[in-house]
């Protein structure tokens, strides 16, 4: 209280007066800011009150790395940057690891903290929460900026806005030291002082010449393959997209969180005969999709023996050649560089070889058959299958609801079974496959799209950040949790082969994650069979009130590490 107390003088003093809390307010709102994801305390605690109050609405989370995650998810969804405002030293840190996930995933984001005294910390003279936090977050984001002045707080966000979404977008730091906030200035001067930023994203157009040498690299191709990356659908070009695809008549193999940007369903999809298309393609199309290790890079055993050409459309100049030769390099945003593609083939281009997407479409109806009969299984207990085959419908009846998706084998087989309908559904792990996006990402997009959530969460994944079951219940927010409960991470099998402690996967058995739901107020059950998760999950979604469905899982249905275990590095030494 004597925090808020010692802080509320200069406003009364004199009208034309402001100050560093109301120029940080009134930068945010004139630059369409309409959200700030935190959790509160020294130095900020007031200035989220007064956000609040000045009409900005602000989410008080339990723990800051989940409201960061919140923020880098809601930049991705909104192509703004997603403010995340956290506390000096130990909240920063906290919300640090999501800044770092935003800009490996290309989402525009800003994590804003208070900071301790300059005089203190420089000196190291043990400040209350005293650390360097502009030099820490310096390696961790695209770029990170301090504001000593009131005077410079809008030019200090009109810096953050812009680098965080210009360009290939990504995670921005903006440090504010705790006497910024008292600042006291003129306010006429004041006001000139701030910056709307105008056109913060600039369109990147594509150089004609690498247009047409892309198309024709295409046109030659007798086994092309289209590859949607996140960046595509980050983009917000979905017609052009589609129309680019449609017209082509190319195959095209969504990654992740590219699902539904064209619908799973669409008979050009690919996304059941991944393994084929890498394999047998002659030429890759990669709309804003990186050949990292999602993609094996590029190379090796899963892209086959044949020989490959590879196009790469990015907004990102260095992201060409990064792991093998790209023959046609198309830089620019994805809006632009798409309608450009669309532009040269005209209005008479010769569509991808017939036989080719026939091969294609068989492998993938084969590959379909095969899933079906495990998707309907009624198995007691329940495995991953029969779980996804009653959420897959789920979701195809409620198109417009966002799915939210962590765990090993939860998220490999989620991802491989329900298909998504419509761009920006699919929210995950991203490029780290990172446990712990779930809650936050589940309510940034409830509070964005204001449309009803699906959580999917592996129990262990949920774990790291359950505790926002809270700040679900306390906003009322139309989320449903389905914890696929199998008694631990990967499996809960495995056996402590030398003591009683638990094996170092396991949890304890028949743990009930829906109480924790209930203890907020919302709604929690208990599933065994499909069938009752049908039931469960389709009150939630018709409610829209909070529910955490605890959906018990055979312990030893999943696999090690889900579909990536050959990651694992195994000892050569004879086992013991
Ligand atoms: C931040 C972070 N810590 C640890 C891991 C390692 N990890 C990968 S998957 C996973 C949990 C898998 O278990 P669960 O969520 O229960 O899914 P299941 O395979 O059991 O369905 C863990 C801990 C990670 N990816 N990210
Ligand atoms: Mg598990």
């Amino acid at each position: 209280m004597a925090e808020a107390a010692a802080l509320k003088k200069p406003e009364a003093e004199s009208e034309d007066l402001t100050d560093g809390f109301n120029l940080i307010i009134d930068a945010m709102k004139l630059n369409g800011i309409e959200t700030i994801y935190g959790v509160p305390g020294i130095p900020i605690t007031d200035f989220g009150r007064m956000a609040q109050a000045a009409g900005i609405r602000v989410l008080s989370f339990r723990h800051e790395q989940n409201a960061g995650y919140a923020a880098a998810i809601a930049g991705f969804l909104t192509k703004k940057p997603g403010i995340c405002l956290t506390v000096s030293a130990p909240g920063f840190l906290n919300g640090l690891t999501a800044l770092a996930h935003a800009t490996t995933n290309c989402f525009p984001m800003i994590l804003i903290s208070g900071s301790s005294e300059r005089e203190i910390v420089d000196l190291q003279q043990g400040d209350y929460e005293e650390m360097d936090q502009l030099a820490v977050a310096k390696t961790m984001c695209k770029a990170a900026y301090r504001v000593l002045h009131a005077a410079d707080i809008g030019i200090g966000f009109a810096r953050a806005i812009r680098a965080a979404v210009s360009g290939r977008p990504g995670g921005v730091y903006l440090d504010l030291p705790a006497k910024l906030f008292g600042q006291v200035m003129n306010a006429e001067a004041g006001r000139k002082s701030l910056v709307k930023v105008i056109d913060a994203a600039p369109a990147q157009l594509p150089a004609p010449a690498s247009i047409k040498r892309a198309l024709d690299v295409l046109r030659a191709a007798r086994k092309p393959l289209i590859i949607l990356g996140k960046g595509a659908a980050y983009a917000q070009a979905d017609e052009a997209i589609k129309a680019l695809v449609e017209k082509s008549g190319v195959p095209f193999l969504p990654m992740s969180m590219a699902k539904g940007l064209l619908p799973d369903t669409h008979p050009q999809c690919a996304g059941a005969a991944r393994s084929t298309v890498l394999k047998d393609s002659d030429v890759v199309m990669l709309v804003g999709a990186r050949l990292n290790w999602l993609l094996s890079h590029g190379k090796g055993k899963a892209w086959g023996d044949a020989p490959k050409k590879f196009i790469q459309v990015d907004i990102e100049p260095k992201e060409m050649d990064s792991n093998i030769e790209i023959v046609a390099p198309v830089v620019g945003d994805i809006g632009s560089c798409v309608a450009a593609l669309l532009d040269g083939m005209g209005g008479n281009w010769t569509k991808a070889p017939a036989d080719w997407m026939g091969a294609v479409s068989a492998k993938r109806e084969e590959n379909v058959a095969k899933m079906a009969p495990r998707l309907m299984n009624n198995n007691n207990p329940m495995d991953y299958h029969g779980a996804l085959g009653v959420l897959r419908t789920i979701v195809k009846e409620r198109p417009d609801a966002v799915l939210v998706n962590e765990g090993a084998n939860t998220l490999d087989l989620t991802r491989g079974v329900i298909d998504m309908y419509k761009p920006r559904k699919r929210l995950d792990v991203g490029t780290w496959g990172v446990m712990g996006i779930g809650m936050g990402q589940a309510i940034a997009a409830a509070i964005e799209t204001g449309k009803p959530v699906l959580a999917i969460e592996g129990d262990s994944a949920f774990g790291f950040s359950g505790m926002e079951v809270e700040t679900i219940c306390r906003y009322d927010l139309p989320v449903c949790i389905v914890v696929f409960n199998n008694d631990g991470i990967y499996r809960g099998t495995d056996v402590n082969k030398a003591g009683s402690d638990p094996a170092p996967t396991v949890f304890v058995k028949g743990a009930r994650y829906d109480k924790m739901m209930e203890a907020f107020g919302g709604t929690g059950v208990n599933a065994t069979t499909p069938d009752e998760l049908k039931r469960a999950v389709n009150a939630a979604m018709d409610s829209g009130k909070p529910t955490l469905i605890n959906a018990v899982i055979d312990p030893a249905a999943g696999s090690e590490s889900g579909r990536i275990g050959n990651l694992n590095p195994q000892s050569q030494l004879k086992k013991k």
